[in-house]
């Protein structure tokens, strides 16, 4: 099995972690940004990472989008599974998967992007790393306004997400599931920002359980 990957994609870190939950082997390929949809198009018809090559001649060729990954490793890797066996938790899982994925990933790039453009240019100071933030700012149109509303969002969905995680381990029912391996990968590029590892301790600390439960090296910022 391989990945194509972007090494510090938050979308393809969810991916390593649901890698790992499963315990199956694979090997990961860096694109370069730029060239990376030259690849990926012809096989999925997406441009972005995460895709993965199950190489089975009973699978498919190739599996493009985080979630539709997710899918496919539950169909065809079930164990140890992460569903409830009930439709109510796994409904709720997928539920809370999808809002995390389509909304929270999302905000949680803005945030970081814009922190990565100021005071924490000290993370990657080159010129090439620079580069790759104002790219990727102007890719996705970072202005003030949109980044104010996904801070808004992003504290809205912490909030939410604190009045589980600060009581359990598990953001449903009694059991890791898709709905913490998506936040554990999705939140995970919070860990370099002060003010976040300030508010909310709790976060980190989940974040890094789920890290070791699926035994994916801990994100940058955090150690062990
Ligand atoms: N919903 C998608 C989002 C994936 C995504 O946004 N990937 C980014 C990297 S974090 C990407 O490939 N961006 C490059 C591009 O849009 O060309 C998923 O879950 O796979």
């Amino acid at each position: 099995m391989r990945l194509l990957q972007f090494s510090t994609s938050h979308y393809c870190r969810k991916v390593r972690l649901a890698l790992g939950y499963k315990g199956i082997s694979y090997e990961v390929e860096n694109l370069t940004p730029g060239a990376h949809r030259f690849k990926l198009n012809p096989l999925v018809g997406l441009t972005t990472v995460p895709v993965l090559l199950p190489q089975s001649p009973e699978a498919p060729v190739a599996v493009g989008d985080s979630t539709e990954i997710l899918r496919f490793l539950e169909v065809y890797y079930p164990e140890p599974s992460w569903a409830f066996g009930e439709p109510q938790g796994d409904r709720r899982a997928w539920l809370l998967e999808d809002w995390l994925d389509e909304s929270i990933g999302t905000a949680t790039r803005f945030l970081y992007y814009d922190f990565r453009a100021k005071e924490g240019q000290s993370v990657n100071p080159s010129w090439f790393a620079q580069t790759l933030v104002k790219v990727v700012r102007f890719q996705y149109d970072m202005s003030p306004a949109r980044v104010d509303l996904a801070r808004q969002r992003l504290d809205f969905a912490l909030r939410e997400l604190g009045e589980v995680w600060q009581g359990s381990p598990y953001l449903v029912g009694d059991r890791l599931s898709v709905a913490d391996i998506t936040a554990a990968g999705l939140l995970s590029p919070l860990a370099l920002i002060p003010q976040y590892r300030q508010d909310y301790p709790w976060l980190f600390e989940r974040i890094g359980q789920i890290h070791r439960h699926c035994q994916e090296p801990l994100p940058p910022g955090l150690t062990l």
